[in-house]
């Protein structure tokens, strides 16, 4: 397949990039911190996300080597910050894939400490693709993470494969509320209780809550009053290269 087989030659050259998205400290309207995501300038589909590249490599069996990559490529990226950018905190992704690799904690933190980016500024999130099949390792491998300085994401929750055993099992810090559920918020009451209901829970157990994908002020309104802290989205700001970061950052704060 031609999308799987320029994916492979795109590996070998470095062409997989990440951008920087801002995540926004709803209290304070500041930006405390920023998620990777990866993207790859396709010859001639244009440029690809996250989304795009994880379906063809999984079908290349190059899941695995791509997510390898892309955590590199966004540790690297943010150890070479200018100094305005110091105190942001960075987020990267991991997949069920990568966290049923035996070792691989030791794998990813090698990795942090040779990139020099600093273990407490990173969070790790372990994304919705794939079904996570042995809870008790990843559980294992998220608190090593944490024992480890750093700090830990459930991704997607409340779509996907994200579901409430998760939250039973699994050592975190950060819950993040799907694109879809934070979006819902304005349509009915009935939305608006289950959004209600995953951040009470959360709260209640001692995570900050992240919204996803929010786009306008009424969504970032209702989100607030339901007691979510943190938000990513459009209404702040689409993933951005580091120099565009840069701006945006000392424009906003
Ligand atoms: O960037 P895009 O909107 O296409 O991202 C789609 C999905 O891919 C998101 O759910 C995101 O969490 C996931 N994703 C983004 N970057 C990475 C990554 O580096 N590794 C993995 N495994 N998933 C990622
Ligand atoms: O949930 P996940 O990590 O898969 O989503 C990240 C993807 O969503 C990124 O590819 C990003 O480009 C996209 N994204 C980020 N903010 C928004 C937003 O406000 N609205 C929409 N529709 N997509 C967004
Ligand atoms: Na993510
Ligand atoms: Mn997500």
């Amino acid at each position: 397949e031609r999308l799987a087989e320029d994916l492979r030659k795109a590996l070998d050259r470095g062409e997989i990039e990440v951008r920087f998205q801002p995540q926004v400290a709803i209290a304070t309207n500041s930006i405390s911190g920023v998620e990777a995501l990866a993207r790859w300038r396709h010859p001639q589909f244009g440029e690809l996300g996250a989304e795009t590249l994880f379906a063809a490599a999984d079908r290349a069996g190059l899941g695995i080597a791509l997510s390898d990559r892309v955590q590199q490529v966004a540790l690297a990226g943010a150890a070479a910050w200018p100094k305005a950018l110091s105190k942001l905190r960075l987020s990267i992704n991991i997949t069920a894939e990568d966290a049923a690799r035996p070792g691989f904690a030791d794998l990813l933190l090698d990795r942090i400490d040779s990139s020099g980016f600093p273990r407490s500024r990173l969070t790790i999130e372990i994304t919705e693709s794939g079904l996570i099949e042995d809870l008790a390792d990843a559980a294992r491998l998220l608190s090593e993470l944490r024992y480890a300085g750093c700090r830990v994401a459930i991704d997607d929750f409340g779509t996907g494969y994200s579901s409430l055993a998760y939250l039973k099992a699994l050592p975190l810090d950060y819950l993040k509320i799907d694109r879809q559920l934070s979006q819902d918020i304005t349509g009915s009451t009935r939305d608006r209780v289950v959004v209600r209901g995953v951040i009470d829970m959360a709260r209640s157990l001692g995570l900050t809550v992240i919204a996803e994908g929010v786009e306008t002020p009424e969504q970032l309104e209702l989100l607030a009053k339901e007691g979510c802290q943190l938000y990513q989205g459009f209404l702040c700001a689409e993933p951005l290269e580091t120099p565009a970061l840069a701006e945006l950052v000392a424009r906003h704060g």
